[in-house]
């Protein structure tokens, strides 16, 4: 296992596209344990494989706090349950020091593969809701800052191009 290098915004990789996965192989799961540590490294409830230069539609989240509960999710299709919309202060290990209330749908079904490429489906709320979300812009190229207005996107983008933490 190793923990992998985690993409910085602007990072212009972070905009791409992940492609399907197709082979749910031996490969597939080392890929899936070293974003499990690398997201428990940095002490992240989540991680796309997008943020760490896999560009696969792989996501690993984690909301226990002992990261006792880790859960699989490949090539997520959402579907939004009704138009209700839920804010959450939200932060991403790709634009670290940053938080922004976001608001999405608060319910949402999600249909995935699991590790082994079964496929399951289930209707997340919360927290969760809000994670699964945020993973899955990472897949699209997505960002949440891309929520905000273009003056507080800038400002971000400057800041970040300062920090040393890239
Ligand atoms: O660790 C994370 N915390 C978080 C908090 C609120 C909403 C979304 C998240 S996901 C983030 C980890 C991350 O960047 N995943 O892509
Ligand atoms: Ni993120």
């Amino acid at each position: 296992m190793s923990i992998l290098q985690i993409l910085k915004y602007p990072n212009p990789n972070l905009r791409q596209q992940a492609k399907t996965v197709e082979k749910f192989d031996q490969n597939l799961k080392l890929t899936i344990d070293d974003m499990l540590e690398t997201m428990k490294d940095a002490k992240g409830i989540g991680l796309a494989a997008t943020q760490v230069d896999i560009h696969s539609r792989i996501i690993v989240i984690d909301l226990s706090e002992d990261y006792s509960d880790p859960q699989i999710f490949i090539n997520p299709e959402m579907s939004i349950v009704d138009k209700t919309l839920s804010a959450y202060t939200e932060g991403c290990l790709s634009i670290p020091g940053v938080q922004e209330n976001i608001e999405r749908p608060s319910v949402v079904i999600i249909t995935a593969s699991d590790a082994n490429g079964d496929i399951f489906k289930a209707e997340y709320t919360g927290l969760m809701a809000t994670c699964i979300q945020h993973e899955i812009d990472h897949l699209n190229g997505k960002l949440f800052v891309d929520y905000l207005s273009p003056l507080k996107r800038q400002l971000i983008r400057k800041k970040m191009k300062k920090s040393k933490a890239n």
